[in-house]
């Protein structure tokens, strides 16, 4: 909307909140429309298509997040992932939308035996969650080549910033790791803690994001990370540094289906959309932390 553009936000706020969007809540550029996108967006969208055209541009962003709850629930992540997809591709083929981003996820790749991981890399993902983010990237390259409908497959690693909700056990771990390490609770690490992830801060994210809406190129697949991995145990002790030092380090049962090591190549992400995802941990940790 800072640069002219007229915005619709397709949301079921099953987990998202209406007051992120408050500093844009009276903006006459901005529709936020309460609609589960799993159950289709044509009838949501009508109205703003009627009156200002078709969408020219989607970032489908629409998912259940967990990984552990796609294991306990693959069908609900089957319906809400793909099925969300197929719901967005339609109407882009229906309207000659312009450009549709999928946020994809590491996911895809599962088990990697060399880091860091590029997209050329075999996709052989190990849970519900990584299928059905690879069954969308299927689709919107079916879509690109069957349909004409410019596609782009961001695969998005672990994403952390401000106003994340921590509410959940299934929400991110770094919202889970300040949120307790602020109020001097415990920590939970699940497994010993060598699991590796490449956390990238929200704000490189997206101007990943904007830069794919913009690119006039079609069925780009890259990569949304640092280059960088990070143990979970690392993270733990950095967050309770940071929060001054007083909450524990505890351990549980490692998670099933869980990746053991992931790390982004960036050179695509680079290369192809001009972004370099540049917020260094502990900067983004301390923006999360506020
Ligand atoms: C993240 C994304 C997922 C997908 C994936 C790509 C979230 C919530 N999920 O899954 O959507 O894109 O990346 O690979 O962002 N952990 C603890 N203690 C806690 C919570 C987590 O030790 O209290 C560990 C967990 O076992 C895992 C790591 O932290 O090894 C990251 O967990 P996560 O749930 O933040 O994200 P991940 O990688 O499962």
């Amino acid at each position: 909307m800072e640069t002219g553009h007229r915005v619709a936000v397709l949301d079921n706020f099953s987990t998202g909140k209406r007051a992120n969007l408050a500093r844009w809540a009276e903006h006459a550029a901005l529709h936020v429309v309460l609609c589960d996108v799993a159950h289709g967006i044509f009838a949501a969208l009508a109205p703003i298509t009627k009156a200002y055209g078709p969408v020219t541009r989607i970032i489908h962003l629409a998912a259940q997040v967990s990984v552990v709850q796609s294991v306990a629930n693959p069908l609900f992540d089957m319906q809400t992932n793909y099925g969300s997809t197929l719901h967005v591709l339609e109407y882009a083929r229906a309207h000659g939308v312009k450009k549709v981003v999928l946020a994809s996820s590491a996911a895809v790749y599962g088990d990697v035996s060399t880091l860091p991981v590029g997209e050329d890399s075999p996709c052989k993902p190990v849970s519900p969650y990584g299928i059905d983010k690879y069954a969308s990237e299927l689709a919107l390259d079916y879509y690109a080549s069957v349909h004409g409908v410019p596609t782009t497959s961001l695969r998005f690693f672990n994403v952390y910033g401000p106003r994340q909700d921590p509410s959940s056990p299934y929400s991110g771990v770094i919202s889970i790791f300040t949120d307790r390490a602020r109020a001097g609770r415990p920590l939970t690490i699940f497994g010993d803690g060598s699991q590796t992830r490449d956390f990238v801060f929200v704000g490189d994210v997206v101007r990943g994001v904007l830069a794919a809406a913009a690119d006039g190129n079609s069925r780009v697949v890259a990569n949304v990370g640092t280059g960088n991995e990070v143990s979970v145990l690392e993270l733990a002790k950095t967050i309770v540094e940071l929060c001054g030092g007083r909450a524990a380090i505890e351990h549980a049962d490692a998670r099933p289906g869980e990746i053991l090591k992931s790390r982004a190549r960036v050179e695509r992400l680079r290369d192809a959309l001009g972004i370099v995802a540049e917020t260094r941990l502990v900067d983004g940790l301390k923006l999360t932390l506020g």
